[in-house]
């Protein structure tokens, strides 16, 4: 009974398209933080963001000074790198 399994896969592969894509979403600094805090305890550590340029500015971004960045020491870490403009020679703005 080949016919069944033809059939079977036929509707396997129908549901499959059926599947409408999920858009990409935009990445805000709230997921991005989120994604990256595998252990998810709400800080950053320099393990956690290996190769970014959060890495590269850890020090700066971590004011308290406690080795760890808080979302809103990363938040606003963040917008102050952006908003200079790319100065740590990252997209050339
Ligand atoms: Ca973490
Ligand atoms: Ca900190």
């Amino acid at each position: 009974m080949k016919f069944t399994v033809l059939t079977l896969g036929l509707l396997l592969t129908s549901a499959a398209f059926a599947q409408a894509p999920t858009p990409p979403a935009p990445t805000t600094a709230q997921e991005w933080f989120d994604g990256k805090d595998v252990n998810e305890d709400g800080f950053l550590v320099l393990e956690e963001v290996p190769g970014t340029r959060t890495e590269g500015n850890f020090d700066s971004f971590d004011t308290d000074k406690d080795g760890k960045l808080s979302f809103e020491e990363y938040r606003i870490g963040r917008e102050a790198t952006e908003g200079a403009g790319g100065g740590m020679g990252g997209m050339g703005g």
